[in-house]
């Protein structure tokens, strides 16, 4: 399986996260990537190719386009309007302000766009959001055109949280879907996205809510009890014509392998009734026991059963990186993973 990689990522060098009331380093840093990279150059598993590029059609159907132009100018605005440390949102419409005017304000912009507050814009972040994009809608390509059977991309930052018009929770475009997007448009008539980052991609459920030509099914810790709070949960099952194609599997703290692989089981069920002709997963590494901000305990060698488990589906594969934070392990538990795959 080839891995689509560019060094582009690095211009998402952001500062602070704000964490338990303070303003740490980013769990989400350049580092992933290098831990990452070295594990696949110990257990190498095809070539690493640089994205090609696809300009902004596809990311235009997903995204509006207010809400892309407020992430190319939200640095240079906070900038201009003086503030010191990085853009963080802390003003939202809130249920009681529910028909928001968009404010002309960075301050009041930011909280428009954003959904929640950890995740700090900073100097370089839109290049590096904008080569992501890059590196999924290239291996969205490779599999549509039917040149590979499986294909990684290893995109930075994730995209799973992102919405049509809300960055947050590490997010600002939704790889995922994009890739979803350009392979419904270049020949795929059903694309199904089997999402299994430890959180619920939200963003991903939004964007596709309301259609039945992308399915989509999330395994996730318990939205009760972790990010992003507000959506995951399990009565959540599609809108209007997308009624049925969205599947949620909330899962509660401490959960073992057994019990979550019960899940993808039946996720694995529901895609094989589906019958789409290509799978995008959205892989996070921070379903391990080890990972700092979640709360399930799969285990390094369980990576390899998770994927062989997705295989045996037969389906053309796209895997689009999202999250994992245990620095030194998520190599590790990434290339199991696509060795998995591989089985
Ligand atoms: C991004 B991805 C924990 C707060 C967690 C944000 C998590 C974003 C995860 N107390 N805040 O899905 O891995
Ligand atoms: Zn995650």
């Amino acid at each position: 399986m080839d891995i689509i990689y560019t060094d582009d990522h690095r211009l998402r060098a952001a500062k602070t996260e704000l964490y338990g009331g303070e303003l740490v380093p980013p769990f989400e840093c350049p580092e992933r990537m290098d831990f990452i990279l070295e594990a696949l150059k110990e257990r190498p598993i095809g070539s690493i190719i640089a994205p090609n590029h696809y300009g902004t059609d596809i990311i235009n159907q997903v995204h509006d386009a207010d809400y892309l132009s407020f992430l190319d100018t939200a640095w240079d605005e906070w900038q201009a309007a003086g503030m010191k440390g990085e853009p963080i949102p802390t003003v939202w419409p809130s249920r009681s302000m529910p028909a928001p005017h968009i404010p002309a304000f960075i301050d009041g912009k930011i909280g428009y766009y954003a959904l929640s507050s950890e995740t700090s814009i900073a100097k370089g972040t839109i290049e590096a959001v904008h080569a992501s994009a890059q590196v999924a809608l290239t291996g969205a390509d490779h599999i549509a055109s039917g040149k590979a059977h499986h294909m990684f991309s290893l995109c930075r930052p994730p995209g799973h949280h992102a919405s049509r018009d809300q960055y947050g929770g590490y997010c600002f475009i939704n790889n995922a879907a994009i890739a979803a997007q350009y392979m419904r448009q270049n020949g795929a008539q059903k694309v199904a996205i089997l999402d299994v980052d430890f959180h619920h991609g939200n963003g991903t459920q939004a964007i596709f809510y309301d259609r039945d030509d992308v399915m989509f099914l999330s395994l996730h810790g318990d939205p009760s009890d972790a990010f992003p709070h507000f959506l995951g949960y399990a009565d959540e099952t599609g809108y209007g014509q997308g009624e049925g194609y969205n599947i949620n599997y909330p899962m509660p703290p401490n959960t073992p392998y057994a019990a979550w692989v019960e899940a993808l089981d039946q996720a694995i069920a529901s895609i094989r009734a589906y019958a789409p002709d290509s799978l995008i997963v959205s892989f996070g590494a921070d379903t391990y026991e080890n990972d700092p901000i979640s709360f399930f305990k799969l285990k390094s060698d369980d990576y390899f059963d998770m994927g062989a488990r997705i295989n045996a589906l037969g389906l053309p594969t796209l895997t689009v990186m999202e999250g994992g934070y245990a620095v030194k392990d998520i190599g590790i538990n990434t290339v199991n993973f696509l060795i998995g795959l591989e089985r």
